[in-house]
């Protein structure tokens, strides 16, 4: 294996207020059940499960845009997540993996993990695999999800401040990569044209393939001496591996472009640190989608597919 042992720091983050609809908060147990744990330690790696973060408890907030849901709490959990984030991710050979939780809980491990870098003088990359690119600000969402907003508020677009925890540190737009991007609203796509943000949609995926797309990204991330953060979202793949998620999008990634993602993240022995959201096990089909995240997780962390026996669900 081209990736030495790591320190692999598990915490839940059962938030699913910045989701359309519950169900998001059983995500972390899910995940247990389906034996992540395990599957890390299998591959020689140590694993100490923290438990699950608490959100902090905030003031009730209100804002212009109406269509907001739940801001105190997810703000609350933000600032929660951003701090432990920050504390899972000390130490040379940190591997912190946050169980979700909906996508919100990104702007506290963004947030908190760009402190780190920022501490250790490196700069952080993150590869956004998702159907969506969650840069609403609180004022563009029409939606009111605010599962939405997680990497507008990480880069630092305006108009957090007073309603969101100040930022411990921003994500560099330059540094981001998106891939398995096919629904993107209106407000966003206006945003996203001159964010610096890297953007690898379905159709380009179709067209170019994955890996000439990922190399060229990585190769950035090796050149500058990088952190790698991977945001996996469910919904990067597709609804017929992977139906326990509440915003599926038809034309995901295939079981094997998932896989090979995450072949590839393991042969750069990049990744420092891994979200795992937006896992909705009310919606899931006898935790296959569950397992089907793990088994990923351990394809990124050592896992040959082609030495492992087909598991059963
Ligand atoms: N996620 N752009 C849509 C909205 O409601 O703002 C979908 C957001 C999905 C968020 O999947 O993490
Ligand atoms: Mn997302
Ligand atoms: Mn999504
Ligand atoms: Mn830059």
């Amino acid at each position: 294996s081209t990736m030495k042992p790591k320190q692999c720091r598990l915490i839940g983050a059962p938030v699913q207020d910045g989701a359309g609809r519950l169900g998001c908060e059983m995500g972390p147990s899910a995940f247990r059940t389906a034996g992540i744990a395990r599957a890390l330690a299998d591959l020689g790696h140590s694993v100490t499960d923290l438990g699950n973060v608490s959100p902090v408890p905030l003031r009730p907030l209100s804002h212009g845009n109406a269509a907001l849901k739940c801001l105190p709490e997810v703000a609350g959990w933000t600032a929660a997540l951003a701090g432990a984030a920050y504390e899972a991710s000390a130490g040379p050979d940190a591997m912190p993996i946050f169980m979700g939780g909906d996508h919100s809980l990104a702007a506290g491990t963004l947030t908190g993990l760009a402190r780190r870098a920022s501490d250790m003088g490196r700069e952080l990359f993150v590869l956004w695999l998702d159907a969506h690119t969650d840069f609403h600000t609180l004022d563009s969402t029409e939606s009111g999800n605010l599962h939405g907003v997680p990497m507008a508020y990480a880069t630092g677009r305006p108009g957090f401040q007073g309603y969101f925890p100040p930022a411990p540190a921003h994500v560099d737009p330059h540094n981001v990569c998106m891939m398995g991007i096919r629904s993107v609203d209106p407000a966003e796509q206006r945003a996203l044209e001159n964010s610096g943000i890297t953007i690898h949609d379905m159709r380009k995926i179709d067209e170019f393939g994955i890996a000439p797309l990922l190399r060229a990204f990585l190769q950035r991330v090796a050149d500058a001496n990088g952190l790698l953060h991977v945001s996996l979202d469910v919904d990067f793949l597709d609804p017929g591996i992977a139906p326990g998620v509440g915003t599926t999008v038809p034309g995901g990634a295939t079981f094997r472009e998932a896989h090979l993602i995450m072949e590839m993240l393991h042969d750069t022995g990049l990744v420092s640190s891994v979200d795992l959201v937006e896992l909705n096990p009310f919606l899931d089909d006898r935790g296959r989608t569950a397992i089907l995240m793990v088994d990923l997780l351990a394809s990124l962390m050592g896992r040959r597919v082609l030495d492992y026996p087909t598991r059963s669900f």
